[in-house]
């Protein structure tokens, strides 16, 4: 790369790799991100945005939905993934190619080829809206990565460890931004932190957010 003393107001963006097996690929999805928005739309059409209910009966700040053959979803008896949407009774809406292109690209690009996700879960923030801290084993297939796409309001992304306890680091999460998350720190702990209110060209007061992951074996 060649570094360009005269273009301080254009930074290069670079591939951040967070710990062994995870990296943020900065604003690897932003030429397409005007595609996503229409295939997202059908999507929500289809499968609206829900506020689903924690198995502890706490009503989840962040609204979400979902496409590809398998949703994640969460009511009083747990976590887990369902070929059909519990609202409607009809299979989640197909996986978007453009979707399913860009999940793709941006996990070979960090060294795992040929992922075929099966499910996408789709995360809108509003302000204030936050995800605690968790780890992602809902998915039987753990060898593959999981791909997140970030979309519109910038968020802070807390980093964990092995275990909850573990400190955390903060990382700011932008527009466009693709992170890819497997090996050794896909059972890694994170979360975001509240969404802070701000305006966005692509999704206005909201953080969308796209996890991509192979449930099925
Ligand atoms: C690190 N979503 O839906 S994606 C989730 O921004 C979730 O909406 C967040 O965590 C969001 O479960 C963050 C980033 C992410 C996803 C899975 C991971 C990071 C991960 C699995 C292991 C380690
Ligand atoms: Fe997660």
């Amino acid at each position: 790369m060649t570094l360009d003393l005269f273009a301080a107001d254009a930074p290069e963006l670079e591939d951040e790799v967070l710990s062994p097996g995870a990296v943020v690929l900065r604003g690897f999805a932003t030429a397409q991100a005007s595609a996503l928005k229409d295939d997202l739309g059908r999507v929500a059409a289809a499968a609206p945005f829900r506020h689903l209910v924690t198995p502890g009966g706490l009503r989840m700040s962040v609204a979400m939905t979902n496409c590809g053959e398998l949703g994640w979803v969460s009511d009083r008896r747990g976590y887990r993934y369902e070929p059909v949407d519990p609202d409607s009774g009809l299979r989640w809406p197909a996986l978007p190619d453009s979707l399913r292109v860009l999940a793709r690209d941006a996990a070979a690009r960090a060294g795992y080829e040929d992922f075929l996700p099966d499910a996408c879960l789709v995360n809108r923030y509003a302000p204030g809206a936050r995800l605690s801290l968790h780890q992602d084993r809902d998915e039987l297939d753990l060898r593959a990565p999981i791909v997140s796409v970030s979309l519109g309001l910038p968020a802070t992304f807390l980093w964990g460890g092995e275990v909850r306890a573990d400190k955390s680091r903060k990382l700011a999460l932008h527009h466009g931004d693709v992170a890819v998350w497997g090996g050794p720190s896909r059972l890694r702990f994170h979360g975001v932190l509240a969404l802070k209110d701000g305006e966005h060209p692509f999704a206005g007061r909201h953080r969308i957010n796209l996890t991509f992951s192979k449930v099925r074996a």
